[in-house]
């Protein structure tokens, strides 16, 4: 018999990934909500104890904490092979296939910011981030990241970001530019025409892949989902977006303190940079 606890926040893409592995896997747990930028929780000696790295999300297994998306992913579906989906493949080939996706569709901090479709996806949530980080005092902010924060790469990023009230235009259009290219490479990868990442079988890809595509849609991205032009990705993520998972998983989740802040970046409309986005990817296509 096992207890699961998941302490997660709504509209983190990495909790979001857990969480659609787990609604995929229909294990139920209790659930923790740690707020991150707009408050701090994660930086607290009580959380820390069970992530050290202080990111979300972290799965409590009959009291064995379990940090990292992808570890809670490998331990579920080892746990309960023929419960719901099968997320790890038996199959060596696929296996190989899986672990490379993984490299490009996960979160990894070991990786720079905007160098996989993973990470670049993180960055491109930076205006967001730099809205909640400036509901708190500047002074603590700083006291938190500079004292709490174990990763020395993160850690003065959000100290920045916080200083200036939004991430450095440079860098946020750098990222974008990023996105065109992931999302082209991602465009070509789906055109073998199948339901799924790995093919005719679901995994732990299509988990990542689902937090991640509605990252680029919650940003007001969304444009690039629906598009005649990329029609690989248009089909891929109405199968994706269409399972229960995303709805158990991503949006019964949400604590609502991102909508208003996409609000007043972006209004009704697309993101601000949408149109340099486009005009990468229109680029991009051409010299194709
Ligand atoms: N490799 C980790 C990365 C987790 C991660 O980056 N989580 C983000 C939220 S999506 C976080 O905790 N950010 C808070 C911070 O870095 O201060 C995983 O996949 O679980």
């Amino acid at each position: 018999m096992h207890n699961f606890e998941l302490y997660g926040y709504g509209e983190s893409v990495a909790s979001n990934m857990a969480r659609v592995a787990l609604a995929e896997k229909k294990i139920t747990y209790k659930y923790n909500v740690i707020y991150l930028e707009s408050k701090g929780e994660h930086l607290t000696k009580e959380y820390q104890s069970l992530n050290p790295k202080t990111f979300v999300p972290t799965l409590i297994d009959n009291g064995k904490p379990i940090p990292d998306s992808i570890d809670i992913m490998r331990h579920i579906d080892n746990l309960f092979p023929e419960t719901g989906e099968r997320l790890f493949p038996s199959d060596t080939s696929q296996k190989i296939q899986l672990e490379n996706i993984l490299e490009e569709v996960s979160l990894s901090e070991d990786k720079e910011l905007g160098s996989t479709f993973g990470t670049v996806c993180g960055g491109v949530s930076m205006e967001v981030l730099a809205n909640l980080l400036c509901k708190r005092p500047l002074l603590s902010v700083i006291w938190d990241y500079a004292t709490k924060h174990p990763d020395r790469g993160r850690a003065p990023k959000f100290i920045l970001v916080r200083l200036l009230g939004k991430p450095p235009t440079a860098l946020y259009k750098k990222f974008v530019l990023n996105l065109a290219n992931h999302i082209l490479t991602i465009e070509d990868f789906l055109s073998h025409k199948k339901d799924f990442m790995l093919g005719e079988t679901y995994s732990a890809a299509d988990c990542c892949m689902a937090s991640l595509l509605h990252r680029i849609n919650e940003v007001r991205f969304g444009s690039l989902l629906e598009s005649d032009k990329l029609p690989n990705l248009k089909k891929y993520w109405k199968i994706i977006s269409n399972r229960p998972s995303y709805k158990e998983g991503i949006i019964d989740y949400q604590t609502g303190e991102w909508a208003p802040e996409i609000e007043k970046l972006y209004g009704n409309g697309p993101n601000t940079y949408n149109d340099l986005l486009w005009s990468e990817i229109n680029k991009l296509l051409k010299e194709k």
